[in-house]
């Protein structure tokens, strides 16, 4: 009842962390668009393989030509069994996914005070999820009417005859083109979320996209790892020459993240041999990193910030950026360009990262030697407990629909799911 969001509110208020005032407002009206690359895993950010970089193209956001992108490069994914829709969540929450399957399916029809429904309700931005996928995978046509989604640009939207398609759907390549048209025809300011798919577990990839030979560990899905990465890179690199050429790039704020691991810990064997280093629980943590790059027009871009953030942390930051006051809403991340923002990464399962020590299945580790600490200190015992402290409070009001007794401040209104239709380009 509304004693338990009382308890939630006074957990994320105290755990709120002040806008950088360098940043704040400083992204006020301008597009957003959110580039969702499937399966992507940090490690392929500057990897060679046969002496090629895999991904050069985002390669050259990190670098010096990097068009005032930041890249954060102790960015980590939380997600659970949700996989790709407990991303989704959390990005455009900050809650937490849940310990079992996807909140996506089971918590579809919760009220949630969304970042797209924040963003319109006190700056007016328009929003639109594009994907090359049937719109009821994940329940997206259900649970994005209840995240205030206005536009959903699903399958039916788009040519999905046999040579545009493999594995679950659309190819990024004929994705990100034929998503142009949409965007450009979108009402302004908006927030627009483009979500790939060829990288995907098995990695399928015709003979004609591949551009980059396969990796020769003989584990065949951690072999075309690469070749799905490489073509994911091109469709990139496509999707922001059209951007320039349409004129949307130089205005807009662009972010890029990786949703979640795309090798499991099956594969260990064959991502020892690409690592060159045998990969046990703590290597295997420190693994699902995923690349976070922002980059906001008219800011200078950071370069590589090391700071140790997660998904959660997405949208108070980015409120901030539009000079949102995010500690209205209940959130359990905190903004990654605070001088206050905590480097604590809580995973779904309880494990977390911090920049010097890591809790993995229950043992600490050092992170510079990772060795086992024998003797953790009371700090880090503190810790472990307000991490799972945290997911229970984000579990509670996930399980108990308790942002329908939250009225953060005058301008919020909940979301009604009823004015929201997903048709397809016909009507
Ligand atoms: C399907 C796509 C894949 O539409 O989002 O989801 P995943 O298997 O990565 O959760
Ligand atoms: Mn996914």
């Amino acid at each position: 009842d509304s004693d338990d969001i009382t308890v939630v509110e006074n957990y994320t208020k105290y755990k709120y962390a002040e806008p950088n005032p360098d940043l704040f407002g400083k992204g006020e009206g301008k597009n957003v668009i959110k580039i969702h690359l499937e399966s992507f895993q940090s490690f392929l950010i500057d990897y060679e393989l046969h002496g090629e970089e895999v991904t050069p193209f985002l390669n050259s956001l990190v670098g010096d030509e990097s068009e005032d992108f930041t890249y954060f490069d102790n960015f980590f994914h939380q997600t659970e069994q949700g996989k790709t829709a407990d991303a989704e969540l959390i990005m455009d929450t900050s809650l937490y996914g849940l310990p079992q399957g996807a909140a996506f399916v089971t918590k579809g029809n919760n009220v949630f005070q969304s970042l797209p429904a924040i963003m319109a309700q006190q700056q007016d931005y328009t929003s639109a999820v594009f994907h090359g996928d049937g719109k009821s995978f994940w329940n997206r046509d259900e649970v994005y009417k209840h995240l205030g989604i206005d536009e959903f640009y699903h399958a039916d939207y788009y040519d999905m005859s046999e040579e545009n398609v493999i594995n679950y759907g659309l190819k990024d390549k004929p994705f990100f083109e034929e998503s142009m048209p949409y965007l450009e025809k979108m009402e302004q300011p908006f927030y627009a979320h483009m979500m790939t798919l060829t990288h995907h577990h098995p990695y399928l990839i015709s003979e004609e996209d591949a551009t980059i030979a396969p990796a020769e560990t003989g584990d065949g899905s951690v072999d075309r790892y690469f070749q799905t990465a490489r073509y994911l890179d091109e469709s990139l690199e496509q999707f922001f020459h059209d951007l320039k050429e349409s004129g949307l790039y130089e205005d807009s704020i662009i972010m890029i993240y990786g949703d979640h691991y795309g090798i499991s810990d099956n594969h260990n064997r064959a991502m020892g041999e690409i690592m060159g280093e045998e990969i046990t629980p703590f290597k295997n943590a420190e693994m699902q990193r995923v690349p976070f790059f922002i980059r906001i027009p008219g800011v200078e871009g950071q370069g590589t910030n090391h700071e140790y953030s997660g998904m959660v942390d997405v949208m108070p930051t980015l409120l901030h950026i539009l000079g949102i006051n995010a500690q209205d809403y209940i959130q359990f991340g905190t903004d990654m360009f605070s001088e206050d923002h905590k480097d604590v990464v809580p995973f779904r399962n309880g494990n977390f990262i911090t920049e010097s020590y890591s809790l993995v299945n229950d043992v600490f580790y050092d992170n510079d030697t990772g060795m086992e600490i024998t003797e953790p200190t009371e700090e880090m015992l503190q810790q472990k407990e307000e991490v799972f402290h945290e997911l229970e409070l984000s579990d509670e009001v996930l399980f108990g629909d308790l942002l329908r007794f939250y009225t953060p401040n005058d301008q919020w209104k909940p979301v009604n799911a009823s004015n929201y239709f997903y048709g397809n380009p016909s009507g």
